[in-house]
């Protein structure tokens, strides 16, 4: 699905059922606040578009990526939230922080689902500069974020 030249947003509308009650957990991380900021928007968006209540999104904010795992967790526990969409932005640089945080996000999201039973989407750009970031936030690569709800929406009529 996404390619470097495909619009990341493109999907098929197959196992899109009805959400419009179901309540969903949205974990958005601080660290390059004006990319998640725009994936936390792309994914609010796709869920009201769905028909899913304002009043069933719950957001929280943590400081990073490395911490999306936990507070994925702290929201998947709770059984009235269906699924958890985790957002964010990890941008390589001279240190290896990003591949421990890629990795560590990756796995930790991962072993969240299994451990609870639910969709846990991993919504995090990893990229290696902040324009590739932007162009998959709302840019001309679509938007993560959208991907991620959509996501979210297509494990929950599965
Ligand atoms: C430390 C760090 C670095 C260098 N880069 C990023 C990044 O690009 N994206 C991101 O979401 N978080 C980054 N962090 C912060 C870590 O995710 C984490 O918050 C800290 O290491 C504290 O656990």
């Amino acid at each position: 699905m996404a390619s470097s030249e495909k619009n990341l947003s493109s999907f098929s509308g197959s196992n899109v059922g009805d959400v419009s009650k179901k309540k969903f957990g949205i974990v958005v991380s601080e660290w390059n606040e004006e990319v998640t900021e725009a994936l936390f928007q792309g994914a609010y968006g796709v869920l009201v578009k769905h028909g899913v209540n304002r009043d069933n999104i719950i957001r929280k904010n943590v400081p990073g990526s490395f911490e999306l795992s936990l507070a994925s967790q702290w929201l998947a526990q709770q059984e009235d939230i269906d699924a958890v969409i985790s957002l964010g932005c990890v941008i390589q640089g001279e240190t290896k922080h990003f591949d421990f945080i890629c990795q560590a996000v990756a796995n930790g999201i991962t072993e969240v689902g299994l451990k609870y039973n639910k969709p846990v989407i991993f919504g995090v750009l990893t990229t290696n500069n902040k324009k590739q970031a932007l162009e998959r936030a709302g840019g001309k690569h679509g938007n993560k974020g959208d991907e991620a709800a959509i996501t979210a929406i297509k494990m929950l009529g599965f």
